[in-house]
């Protein structure tokens, strides 16, 4: 089966926080993976988004110009998710030329379905600046609570939503100058209202989206659609090319979903002779599209892209499982990039390695509602899970066996009832695990991997190798070499969500080249590494926090107390 799966697109103005990393890049990857080593041809595709004001405003803080802004925290943001192991197909940019021309090419087949119109609106000048002023571009005091640098489109400190007429005293943000007026200006205006009908029909068509996603896109329906304008007052963005337009550019949040299509074109160009973009995104393939993102995306998701891809009147792939996430939150209140609070991405790896973080996030998904990352949190279950059962588990067999049988899987003896159970226990676990996996839900899912790996750790404990091998050394080297199986099973099983542990054990069994595929049989599993097979050893594979690490990691990073709960 074919599997195009996308990530929300990070913007690009700064590094991004662990709410973000697990509102949509990481479970899409861990989905990229599972698909992967299931057989599937998979294509995840991400890229940064570029365009818009925040993009300006942060280039400006940095006093750089917005291109070369852009060009460097594209790389920032590339690297990090390497460290992270993610596995994008292809990580590319909504500034890129294939996205300028597709977005062109939207528009215009919008158009000629007569999905487009030009209105007048009134917008506030800078006279000083010679510019329109987007609404984020305008300071001002907010007329509900006094907070003297509230933004155009909304005030900071009491969260109203705003229009930036609404501001006293208003300035431009950009010189400060106050000497604004109100003209009227020309913008594009993509006419939702015309297809409330096909959008409708499309949504109903999905009726296994998650529950929050069906309410999100419904909400927006009944409220009525109102027709979009999708162009800004910018330089920076896709041009719009229109007598009258000059200095206008399409709307970002127009032209980053098609990003998800140019990007993989980008892809497929590197390659033209085995890639086909089209086959991808064009119907009529047989692909099955998976989106992930944070439920405030959904909207954008559920209503406006579809829009853009139904009213272009072409045959376009659309969403087939929209997988939207709740928050992560930051010790119960809010991850805050703006406030600098809570962990971030770079600072998390400086910490400690990508798969205790994957690991944890994973197991702790905002997936059914909201849930809340703290140090303390973090360090148990890293503790338990990680260090406790598999890494004990890993440590204690592999050093067993070197003691008594010598560095390789031990032969002699046969299944007993011990393993006898433990196949029939496995076989049910596994398929609950993939059954998870594929849907996907991925809070049940690391319930299931856990419940495998216990399920090893009381193996070993009833056949108890250590026991035996004073009496029955057939019995002791069964069960050895059954636990040393186990050990490469759990890599396998384990690699969509801790890649480089999987790595790391699977190499010490001498398999370093691809990631072995999904198991289908238990029995078969267990007796992948034959007899004689030799090993190396393995070194922790995950590290015990301490209570004094955890506390150091609250002081510096802030724990509850610091910053306002959301
Ligand atoms: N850049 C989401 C965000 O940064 C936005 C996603 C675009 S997906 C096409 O919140
Ligand atoms: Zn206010």
């Amino acid at each position: 089966m074919k599997i195009l799966i996308t990530s929300a697109l990070p913007y690009i103005n700064g590094i991004k926080h662990l709410g973000n990393l697990v509102g949509s890049i990481l479970p899409a990857d861990v989905y990229a993976r599972f698909n992967r080593q299931r057989g599937n041809e998979v294509l995840f595709i991400c890229a940064t988004d570029e365009h818009g004001t925040p993009a300006e405003l942060a280039a400006q803080e940095q006093n750089m110009p917005v291109a070369a802004y852009c060009d460097r925290m594209h790389k920032v943001q590339a690297d990090i998710y390497a460290q992270f192991d993610i596995s994008f197909d292809e990580f590319g940019r909504s500034s890129h030329p294939d996205n300028h021309a597709l977005t062109k090419h939207f528009s215009k087949k919008l158009e000629e379905h007569g999905l487009i119109e030009e209105r007048s609106i009134r917008q506030l000048y800078s006279v000083d600046d010679k510019r329109y002023l987007p609404d984020r571009y305008v300071q001002g005091t907010c007329p509900h609570c006094g907070y003297e640098r509230a933004r155009g489109d909304q005030c900071e400190s009491c969260t109203r939503v705003l229009d930036p007429t609404d501001l006293v005293n208003p300035r431009s943000a950009i010189s400060g100058s106050t000497n604004l007026e109100i003209r009227e200006t020309k913008h594009l205006f993509l006419k939702q209202s015309a297809m409330v009908e096909p959008l409708e029909k499309w949504i109903d068509s999905h009726t296994d989206w998650p529950d929050v996603v069906i309410g999100i896109a419904k909400k927006w329906l009944k409220e009525g659609l109102e027709d979009r304008c999708i162009t800004r007052d910018l330089s920076w963005g896709v041009s719009v090319d229109r007598p009258g337009f000059e200095g206008k550019v399409y709307y970002v949040w127009f032209d980053a979903p098609i990003a998800y299509i140019a990007t993989t074109k980008t892809w497929s160009d590197k390659a033209p002779n085995e890639r086909n973009w089209r086959d991808w995104w064009c119907e009529g393939h047989d692909v099955r599209y998976y989106q992930f993102m944070a439920k405030d995306n959904v909207p954008f998701h559920t209503i406006s892209f579809p829009a853009t891809l139904i009213g272009s009147g072409e045959n376009w792939k659309k969403v087939d499982q929209l997988k939207g996430l709740n928050w992560l939150t930051y010790y119960g209140g809010k991850f805050s990039t703006s406030q600098k609070r809570g962990i971030f991405t770079d600072a998390a790896l400086e910490e400690f390695p990508s798969d205790y973080w994957r690991y944890w996030l994973m197991a702790n998904i905002p997936e059914s509602g909201d849930s809340s990352f703290s140090f303390e949190k973090f360090g148990e279950q890293v503790n338990k899970d990680l260090n406790g059962v598999l890494g004990n588990f890993v440590n204690r067999i592999t050093k067993f066996c070197v003691a008594n049988f010598g560095a390789h899987i031990p032969e002699g003896g046969s299944f007993g009832p011990h393993e006898e159970e433990l196949v029939a226990d496995l076989e049910a676990l596994i398929k609950e695990y993939t059954d998870n996996l594929t849907v996907p839900e991925y809070r049940k899912a690391m319930a299931s991997l856990r419940a495998i790996w216990v399920k090893g750790n009381n193996y070993l404990a009833a056949a108890a190798p250590w026991t035996s091998i004073k009496t029955d050394k057939d019995a002791a080297a069964v069960a050895t070499r059954v636990a040393l199986n186990l050990c490469r099973l759990f890599a396998v099983l384990s690699a969509p969500i801790i890649p480089a542990t999987a790595a790391k054990i699977l190499k010490a069994f001498g398999e370093e080249t691809a990631v072995p595929s999904w198991p289908t049989s238990v029995r078969v599993a267990l007796d992948a590494l034959k007899p004689k097979t030799p090993f190396e050893p393995i070194p922790v594979l995950f590290e015990r926090i301490p209570p004094e690490r955890i506390e150091a990691l609250t002081e510096k990073y802030g724990g509850g107390e610091s910053g306002p709960v959301a």
